[in-house]
């Protein structure tokens, strides 16, 4: 359900998030409902509302006008909540088993209502706790490429593709990216954050010309490549999940951009994870890179070889061009990942709540080292194997 509403756009508070659930009959009238905010991203309110007789509940989401995790002096207009909601329901029409349900959307409140996931855990607060989701690679590969195939070129005609495309233009939340991603840290920004014992690493990497020249050519990527619908901010902080479960939330950065940025930031967020783990404890999240890759491969290439409607498709070479392509920029946009959640604005508690301060300013360093080698060296990593090895190389195990 859908709507344009009336209403006057306000905050949401605990209780006209309960007011707007019972207006919309998404509860009985003998609900005993309560409600907290439970919102800890960087952008917007989450509210939860149960009703303790039936034990049913749902989430309500809604953009404010500004960024929260910044405050008011950071405007951001509302049209994220559109783009989200839109997003969420082109990706449950290719990937339905990996997308939460949607009940209700508003374009006037910016509120999208959804399914409660609470069930699940979210999956960087479970990594960090040392759990492991066993099915999370390969639900995240076959996501990953079900959502970029199906809203490709190789999947849709060309006009119908464009005018998907006109849908999701969204530049306030593409700037974000640019500037947090792909700038500022590789710049003296004001928007960076990073420990004092970090910046002789931080002033090295500013100096790295080689390096700077590849991010030049990654942002470029990000800002001009139009291939297929992404989610465009796939951190482990997107995702819920359990031994058999797995959801993707959060596609409020949702635009036409460039096939390998999902995978790059999923796999950059589980090499972080990475860095404050024993050699032993570490292999799993490099089991779980190696499926990702091997689940997307096989399932892109499955329906490509079923599916496309692009004539070139059958020309030998062309899939393996574009899967080579992919993988080198997913690399490359993970290596960016990596770097900006060191020491850029928006930083991830895989590393920051490391102790001893010692052991967190170590795997910082060595974040920072990967990250570099990660971009330097795309072209020549050819395997998730790689991935592995180079990491070894830099924290000396
Ligand atoms: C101001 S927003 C900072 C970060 O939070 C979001 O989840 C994105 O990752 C963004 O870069
Ligand atoms: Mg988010």
């Amino acid at each position: 359900m859908s709507t344009i509403s009336a209403r006057q756009y306000e905050p949401l508070t605990t209780e006209s998030a309960i007011e707007l659930a019972k207006k919309l009959q998404l509860f009985t009238n003998t609900s005993a409902l309560t409600c907290e905010e439970i919102g800890d991203g960087n952008l917007n309110l989450v509210f939860r509302i149960v009703d303790h007789h039936s034990k049913k509940s749902i989430i309500i989401k809604q953009a404010l006008p500004y960024a929260k995790v910044v405050g008011e002096s950071w405007p951001l207009t509302l049209q994220r909540a559109t783009i989200e909601s839109h997003a969420l329901r082109q990706f449950a029409d290719v990937a339905r088993e990996y997308v939460p349900k949607v009940y209700y959307s508003d374009q006037q409140l910016a509120v999208t209502i959804m399914e409660d996931l609470s069930h699940l855990d979210i999956v960087r607060k479970g990594l960090i706790k040392g759990k492991n989701y066993p099915l999370l690679s390969q639900h995240i590969g076959e996501y990953v490429a079900k959502t970029l195939f199906y809203t490709s070129d190789f999947a849709l005609d060309p006009q119908e593709k464009k005018k998907l495309l006109k849908q999701f233009i969204n530049p306030e939340l593409c700037k974000i990216t640019e500037d947090l991603v792909f700038t500022d840290p590789f710049f003296d920004h004001e928007t960076n954050d990073y420990e004092v014992e970090l910046k002789n690493d931080v002033e090295s990497l500013w100096k790295d010309k080689p390096l700077l020249l590849e991010v030049a050519k990654l942002k470029e990527k990000f800002l001009t490549n139009s291939d297929a619908l992404i989610h465009g901010d796939l951190h482990t902080g997107s995702i819920f999940a359990s031994d058999s479960e797995t959801k993707v939330i959060d596609p409020e950065f949702a635009f036409f951009g460039p096939l390998g940025f999902d995978l790059g930031q999923f796999i950059a967020n589980l090499l972080l994870n990475a860095f404050g783990r024993t050699n032993s404890k570490r292999q799993i999240l490099f089991h779980h890179i190696d499926v990702t890759w091997k689940t997307f491969k096989e399932t892109f290439s499955f329906l490509w070889k079923e599916h496309s409607v692009e004539v070139f498709s059958k020309v030998d070479g062309y899939l393996d061009y574009v899967l080579q392509e992919t993988f080198e920029d997913a690399i490359g946009f993970a290596g960016c990942e990596v770097i900006r959640r060191t020491i850029g604005l928006a930083h991830v508690a895989d590393l920051d709540e490391l102790n001893p301060f010692e052991s967190r300013i170590a795997a910082k360093q060595n974040a920072l080292q990967f990250g570099r080698e990660l971009i330097k060296n795309r072209r020549n990593i050819q395997t998730t194997d790689q991935i592995n090895q180079l990491f070894n190389e830099i924290v000396n195990v």
